[in-house]
């Protein structure tokens, strides 16, 4: 890590280093992935929830150049409300770095920075994958998770993807795929996508297990864990698929592409079905948080 370009906060360094929780929580879903006012409340909530659990959030970001691993409440709200914010995956840290501009980092570049800090466990809503369609597309999340010894705690991913092209992609690079408390893999907005997983867990103590054991195999990548949608907010799975194919289809015919289709899917959707989605995202950001924040103090338990 370059402390010329890298600045953490000193509460999260301390932490790190006397084996305390540390949570990192990603800041594309914020400036992106949200609408304005929900995402400023919601990464705020989510930090409020993760020191509930006697965690640190370390909520990750660019500001004009700097890499930052934590942010306070002032940089909090200028990401949530700035117009030129750079979705960041690793291939955009040294243009966002070297022209001093803020970019926001997805699952891939909060893992990239939250790991060179020491920190071993994220909370998202959703990783990206293997998109459908004719043009190949395949989220850098993927490579980034199997590189990086970081467990992300998500709900799946989005059936906007190919998620059973996306479980192959991750068994192929090796990566562990946990059910807590299902035997299915989420679908983010349902709490099934009908595709079964390997391994399932119970409790944050047998997810930090499996950690343990991977990382003392020597295994150098990383692991996610999956957290169906709370019960009360999740959407049934034929409701959101209509939805969803609606969005595809207007995205085609619209000829959005690149970084640009997960934000622009993710708008259609929520105006389809009349906000049902924005109110099961918050609630599985938060509960993700929180499972994640149990999660991290039983790793930081069993090394001390
Ligand atoms: N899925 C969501 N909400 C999000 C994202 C994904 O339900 O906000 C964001 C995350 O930051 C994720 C990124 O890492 O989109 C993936 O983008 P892409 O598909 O362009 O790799
Ligand atoms: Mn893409």
């Amino acid at each position: 890590m370059n402390d010329k370009f890298v600045k953490v906060l000193p509460e999260i360094k301390l932490a790190v280093d006397t084996g305390k929780p540390v949570v990192a929580l990603e800041s594309t879903v914020i400036a992106h992935g949200l609408p304005r006012p929900q995402n400023l409340d919601t990464a705020r909530r989510l930090q409020s929830v993760v020191r509930s659990q006697g965690a640190v959030p370390a909520t990750i970001a660019i500001m004009d150049g700097q890499v930052k691993i934590g942010l306070d409440d002032d940089e909090l709200e200028m990401l949530a409300n700035a117009d030129h914010v750079v979705k960041v995956s690793r291939r955009d840290f040294a243009n966002v770095v070297g022209r001093g501009l803020t970019g926001a980092t997805t699952v891939s570049g909060t893992i990239i920075a939250a790991s060179w800090a020491g920190i071993r466990v994220m909370a998202t809503g959703g990783i990206g994958g293997v998109h459908r369609g004719e043009e190949p597309d395949v989220s850098a999340d993927l490579p980034e998770i199997a590189r990086t010894p970081m467990m992300v705690v998500c709900s799946g991913a989005k059936s906007i993807l190919d998620l059973s092209a996306t479980l192959e992609w991750l068994e192929t690079h090796g990566v562990p795929v946990v059910g807590y408390g299902v035997d299915d893999l989420p679908a983010f907005y349902a709490r099934s996508s009908g595709l079964p997983l390997e391994v399932r867990a119970d409790t944050p103590t047998s997810v930090a297990d499996l950690w343990d054991i991977h990382t003392d195999l020597g295994m150098t990548g990383g692991m996610v864990v999956t957290v169906p949608p709370p019960e009360k907010e999740a959407l049934s799975g034929s409701d959101i698929q209509s939805a969803i194919d609606r969005a595809q289809d207007q995205a085609v015919a619209d000829g959005v592409r690149g970084k640009h289709i997960t934000p622009y899917l993710l708008e259609k959707v929520k105006e389809f079905t009349e906000g049902a989605s924005l109110r099961v995202n918050i609630a599985l950001l938060e509960n993700n948080a929180l499972i994640a924040s149990m999660i991290s103090h039983e790793i930081a338990n069993s090394r001390t």
